[in-house]
């Protein structure tokens, strides 16, 4: 059974006490983590007090990037050991604005997911849009392909930890989301290709998210989609109060 999950992504956004602020008005309420599974990915920064404020609650922290070596001479760049370190869980690998402002390729994004696994955190990894509508069926295929790319030599049985994140680029930030069949259908064409590298089991079981301009509006429809498992979430997840309306969709 794969357990929805709702996370935010603050991006470059709010300092250290907004960022501990917004912990302590959310954690106490919080869906428990069998139902849905909830985590804001913040600054690296912020992630040691993060991780500390949310202790005993079940929001988790997540870093929105790192680099895939644990140690060594790589001025600026975030350690994978380091992360497992504070207690990070999740780590989103390949979003959109990286490739696009720091040119990071699908092998790059490769070798961090392996290295996140590698230190039992789960990567996050994100897929633009890279896919087009085939007219004769109407079914999506692929102009290129980062799903395959991102996942060379990941184990099957580490796939359980993976989730990739469906996030087409005019989607981005604009607030024009995708509708709920522009986003099944590219969830869906993510889960063919899974099945297709794996199997149909492995497939089953790997979280496949939407993101791009998710709001409180329209995160009930695409939360229903069969292939859509959670959301990942930017402007929508800037403040405590619409960040708890996104999690209570349900209501
Ligand atoms: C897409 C999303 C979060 P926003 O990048 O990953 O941001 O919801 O602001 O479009």
């Amino acid at each position: 059974m794969r357990i929805p999950f709702i996370a935010g992504n603050w991006k470059m956004n709010l300092t250290l006490s907004e960022a501990e602020s917004f912990v302590k008005v959310v954690r106490n309420h919080l869906p428990v983590s069998e139902t849905l599974e909830t985590a804001i990915a913040a600054s690296p920064l912020f992630l040691p007090s993060m991780v500390k404020l949310s202790k005993g609650s079940p929001l988790k922290i997540a870093a929105q990037n790192c680099f895939y070596k644990d140690a060594g001479a790589y001025t600026g760049e975030v350690s994978p050991l380091s992360l497992k370190d504070v207690g990070v869980s999740y780590v989103i690998l390949g979003h959109s604005e990286r490739r696009r402002y720091f040119h990071e390729s699908n092998k790059m994004i490769n070798l961090k997911a392996l290295s996140v696994l590698k230190n039992g955190m789960s990567p996050i990894i994100g897929c633009d849009e890279k896919m087009s509508k085939i007219k004769s069926n109407n079914h999506m295929k692929w102009l290129d392909n980062p799903v395959s790319e991102a996942l060379r030599n990941v184990k099957a049985e580490d796939m359980s930890r993976v989730m990739i994140a469906y996030e087409p680029s005019w989607a981005i930030g604009t607030g024009r989301a995708a509708t709920k069949e522009e986003a099944e259908d590219g969830c869906y064409l993510i889960r063919t290709t899974i099945s297709e590298l794996y199997s149909p089991k492995v497939a089953d079981q790997v979280r496949i998210l939407y993101g791009g301009s998710v709001s409180h509006k329209n995160v009930a429809d695409l939360m229903a989609c069969p292939n859509i498992d959670g959301v990942l979430a930017g402007k929508a997840s800037l403040n405590p109060d619409n960040f708890l309306k996104l999690l209570n969709y349900k209501k």
